[in-house]
C-alpha cells in the first residue's frame, strides 16, 4: 500500500515572506481545518500552491521554501501571478464558485480565465505524476482542480484517484448555462470515485452526467470509457474530540489563564448577566448571507424591542477574495449595515453589534462558541458549514442553540438545530425569540442527540470512509475490466 497524496489549491499553511525570513500561517477555511487533522494523522503528501507567486521566489529562497513545506509534509505547485489572476481569482472564484452557489448574477464566462483554469490544472497534474509512486492513491479536493482527475489519468491510467467537492453541486439547470460543461464533467470523470457533502449535489451530479453526456448511469455508477466511475455521498466531519477537549481545558481557566478576548466576554457577561450573545462566524461570502442576517436582526430588534439591551450580535467575518470586485462591495455594504444598525439602537450602556473583520487564533475561537449562547448561521448556499457543527461540539455542558440556514448542507445532518429559511426574515424574528426563551433542558436534549451524531462521524471517520470506498471501487473497477 502505498502513500496518499492530498491535492488542493492551498496547503495546510501559507507562506509569507518578511525581511528575507518564511513565516508559516495556517490556512484558515473548512477543507485546511478539516483536512489537517486527516494529514497529521497518516503517511500522506499534501501538494498544493504556497501562497507565494513565482515571481517573489528567487533561487536562493527556493530550498529554505522546500523546507519550510517539507516540515508540513508539503510540497508546492509553483504559480505566477498571472495564473492566481486568471485561475483562481478568475475562473474559480468569478464563474464555479458563483455558478455553484446559485448567483448567476455574479457568474462571469471569460475565456481567458478557462485557458488560465486549463494551465494551472495542467501544472497541479505534473506535480502529481512527478511525486506519485503507481501504488499510490491520489486524493484531489475542491472546485478549483476539478480537470486534474483526467488529466493524472492520461499520464498514469491505473493510479487510484479520488476527488471531493466542498462546495454544493448545482442543479442540471444550472449547470448547463456553463460553457465549459462537458469539459468540466469529463475531467471529474478521470476519477474513481467522486464525493459530495450530500445526496441532493450527488444526484445534481448524474443527472448532468447523463444529460449532458448521454452515459449510462446505474444507480450510483457511471459507466465511462472502459472504467466504472463510482458517486457518492459523504457528509464531512469534524475534528470534534479538538474542539470538545480544548472547550474542557477552557472551563478550567484559572483568571489569569484567560485571553483578553474571554476576560471583556465575561466582563460584559457580568455586567447583565440575562443578556444573550449571539455569534456568526463565517468567511466574507456573499454566499454566507452575512448581509441579510444584519438586515434580520434590525427587523428583529423592531419587531422585539423588549430584547434591546438584551441581546448582542457577534459577527466574525475573516478577509476572503478580497481581490474580487463583488467581496469589495460586500465588505463596504456590511462595514455600512453594522455602522448603521449600531448608530440607530445603541445606548449608553450598549452596542447591539460587535464586529470582527479578521481571523482569530484557534484559542479565541473557542473563547467566542463557547460563551456565546446561540449560534446563528445563515448561509444563502453552502456545501455543509463545519462552523454549526464545531459550535456543538464545544457545548461541554450542552447549553446553547444552533439556528441554522436549510440552505447549509449541514442542515441535513442537524435537524435537532432551529432550521431556518435564510430570506424569511418572519421566520428568523421569530425563532430568534424562540431560542433567547429555549428551556436549558430542551437544549441539552437537542445538543445530547447532535453532539453524539457529531462524535461518531467525525472527520477521521469521513476520510476513512471515503479512502475505503475509494479502495473496494478500485476491486469493483478491476472486476469490471475483466469481464
Ligand atoms: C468550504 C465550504 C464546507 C473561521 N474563522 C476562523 C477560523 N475559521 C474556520 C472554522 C471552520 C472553517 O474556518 C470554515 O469552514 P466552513 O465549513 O464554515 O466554510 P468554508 O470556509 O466556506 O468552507 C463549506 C467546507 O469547505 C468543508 O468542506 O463546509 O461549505 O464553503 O473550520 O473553524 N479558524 C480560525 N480563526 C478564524 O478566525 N483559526
Amino acid at each position: 500500500m502505498g502513500k496518499t497524496i492530498i491535492i488542493s489549491n492551498r496547503l495546510p499553511v501559507q507562506l509569507e515572506i518578511s525581511n528575507g525570513t518564511i513565516n508559516a500561517i495556517p490556512s484558515v477555511g473548512g477543507l485546511a481545518t478539516g483536512m489537517k487533522s486527516v494529514h497529521s494523522d497518516g503517511d500522506s503528501l499534501w501538494i498544493g500552491w504556497s501562497g507565494l507567486v513565482e515571481e517573489d521566489i528567487s533561487e536562493e529562497l527556493e530550498p529554505k521554501i522546500d523546507q519550510a513545506l517539507a516540515e508540513h509534509g508539503s510540497s508546492k505547485v509553483q504559480l505566477t501571478k498571472e495564473d492566481i489572476d486568471g485561475f483562481y481569482y478568475g475562473f474559480s472564484n468569478r464563474t464555479i464558485w458563483p455558478l455553484f452557489h446559485y448567483f448567476m448574477e455574479y457568474t462571469e464566462f471569460e475565456w481567458d480565465s478557462w485557458e488560465s483554469y486549463q494551465a494551472v490544472n495542467q501544472k497541479f497534474a505534473d506535480a502529481i505524476v512527478e511525486k506519485a509512486d503507481p501504488d499510490d492513491t491520489i486524493w484531489v479536493h475542491d472546485y478549483q482542480l476539478m480537470l486534474v482527475p483526467q488529466l493524472v489519468r492520461e499520464q498514469l491510467p491505473d493510479i487510484s484517484i479520488g476527488f471531493f467537492l466542498h462546495i454544493p453541486f448545482p442543479s442540471y439547470e444550472i449547470f448547463r448555462t456553463l460553457p465549459w460543461r462537458k469539459e468540466i464533467l469529463e475531467g471529474l470523470l478521470g476519477s474513481d470515485l467522486i464525493g459530495f457533502h450530500t445526496y441532493d449535489y450527488e444526484r445534481h451530479f448524474l443527472s448532468s452526467v447523463r444529460r449532458l453526456l448521454g452515459l449510462e448511469v446505474s444507480f450510483n455508477d457511471i459507466y465511462y470509457e472502459d472504467r466504472m466511475v463510482e458517486v457518492d455521498s459523504f457528509p464531512m466531519g469534524i475534528d470534534y474530540k479538538k474542539f470538545s477537549e480544548t472547550a474542557a481545558k477552557h472551563a478550567n481557566r484559572k483568571e489569569e489563564e484567560l485571553s483578553e478576548l474571554q476576560k471583556r466576554l465575561n466582563l460584559h457577561k457580568n455586567l447583565s448577566p440575562d443578556a444573550k450573545f449571539l455569534l456568526s462566524i463565517d468567511r466574507l461570502d456573499y454566499t454566507k448571507g452575512i448581509a441579510k442576517r444584519l438586515n434580520a436582526f434590525e427587523y428583529f430588534l423592531n419587531k422585539y424591542p423588549q430584547y434591546k439591551e438584551k441581546v448582542r450580535l457577534i459577527i466574525l467575518a475573516v478577509p476572503s477574495r478580497s481581490n474580487v470586485p463583488q467581496y469589495q462591495l460586500l465588505k463596504r455594504e456590511v462595514d455600512e449595515l453594522v455602522g448603521r444598525i449600531n448608530g440607530e439602537f445603541a445606548t449608553v450602556n450598549w452596542t447591539p453589534i460587535w464586529y470582527f473583520y479578521r481571523s482569530m487564533p484557534f484559542e479565541n475561537l473557542i473563547d467566542l462558541y463557547t460563551t456565546c449562547d446561540i449560534a446563528w448561521l445563515t448561509p444563502i448556499r453552502d456545501g455543509m458549514n463545519l462552523v454549526a457543527k464545531e459550535y456543538i461540539a464545544t457545548r461541554t455542558d450542552r447549553s446553547g442553540v444552533l439556528i441554522l440556514s436549510e440552505m447549509a448542507g449541514s442542515a441535513n445532518e442537524m435537524n435537532e438545530a432551529l432550521l431556518i429559511n435564510p430570506n424569511n426574515f418572519e421566520e428568523i424574528a421569530d425563532t430568534l425569540d424562540r431560542a433567547i426563551n429555549m428551556p436549558l433542558e430542551e437544549q441539552k436534549s437537542r445538543n445530547a442527540v447532535l453532539q453524539k451524531r457529531l462524535e461518531r462521524y467525525n472527520v477521521e471517520n469521513w476520510a476513512k470512509d471515503f479512502m475505503g470506498s475509494l479502495t473496494e471501487q478500485g476491486q469493483k473497477e478491476k472486476s469490471y475490466v475483466a469481464r
